[in-house]
């Protein structure tokens, strides 16, 4: 199978361009130096890039400049990264390992990875503030999706959510939809709808790179549930749990439909974006 990074290696380059001489190793405080380092540990390795792609591609859709977008694309990943620091620490799911390397908090120390996850959220903001400032109205509008999409209306919202369930709060189908689509969904669906703001999008269009969106955000957490699955010892906060595993199968094959059908209006401009739902679909393989 075609992965992402062989069939988008000169995007992901981009991203990781930038990300790379976001953060100086040498910053001009001198006392700065371990804190730089400990944001860029976490920033500067091989996450997928999953949702940063998303923002360029579609930028492409919309025929607009990959580049403007970037900095938007390079704050989603701030937020994705900071997520990811803090949800790795023992009062959340207490993991020792992410992307291949030892997690924050087991090199850097449990205090400095909440500070190094919050530094990462206020750059993330601060990035969009910077490069946007020469349109402010899109800039601010992209603001307000990506702020929304990743507080407790959208991702930490999730993740609260998900802390009392594994205390013990009963939960369906129905709870762990909410979850999924808040914890994983609205981060990915924000970085599509917000670079289709800041590519000027019509209205209507922003609408319905939205809702591709929020199909394709549950998809990719579906496809994870899956992937995960263990008959034996089903998770509780996973479909299959609820559904059986041939029906969210089907499930996912429906959100994948659903997904493309949406974008099917813009043709074959939004051939990225169609190849990456498909591509979620056949992760199972
Ligand atoms: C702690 C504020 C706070 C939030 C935590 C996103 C999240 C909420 C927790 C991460 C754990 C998790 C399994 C979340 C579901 C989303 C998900 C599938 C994350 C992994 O994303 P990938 O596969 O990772 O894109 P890479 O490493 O490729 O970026």
């Amino acid at each position: 199978m075609t992965t992402l990074t062989d069939r988008f290696a000169s995007e992901i380059n981009l991203i990781n361009n930038y990300l790379e001489n976001l953060i100086p190793t040498e910053p001009e405080i001198i006392e700065l130096k371990e804190m730089a380092e400990a944001c860029r540990y976490s920033l500067v390795n091989p996450g997928k890039r999953f949702r940063a792609l998303l923002s360029l591609l579609t930028a492409r859709s919309l025929e607009h400049e990959l580049n403007l977008v970037v900095p938007y694309a390079a704050a989603v990943e701030l937020i994705h990264t900071y997520s990811l620091i803090h949800d790795d620490l023992p009062c959340m799911d207490d993991d020792d390992y992410r992307r291949g390397q030892p997690s924050h908090h087991k090199v850097y120390g449990e205090a400095m990875a909440v500070i190094s996850g919050d530094a990462l959220q206020s750059l993330a903001f601060e990035l969009i503030a910077e490069n946007y400032m020469q349109m402010p109205k899109l800039g601010l509008k992209a603001v307000n999706v990506l702020a929304k999409a990743s507080g407790y209306q959208g991702m930490v919202g999730g993740q609260g959510i998900d802390l009392r369930v594994s205390e013990g709060l009963e939960t369906d189908q129905k709870t762990v939809e909410v979850l999924h689509n808040l914890k994983t969904g609205r981060l990915i669906q924000a970085a599509i709808e917000g670079a289709a703001i800041l590519c000027e999008a019509s209205d209507k269009d922003i609408l319905i790179f939205s809702e591709f969106g929020a199909d394709l955000g549950l998809a990719f957490q579906v496809t994870d549930d899956i992937l995960d699955h263990d008959e034996n010892n089903p998770e509780l906060m996973a479909l299959p749990k609820y559904l059986g595993l041939e029906k969210t199968k089907d499930y996912l094959n429906q959100l994948t439909q659903s997904a493309i059908s949406k974008i099917e209006v813009f043709g074959d401009q939004a051939k990225d974006l169609k190849f990456i739902a498909e591509f979620n679909l056949n992760r199972l393989e």
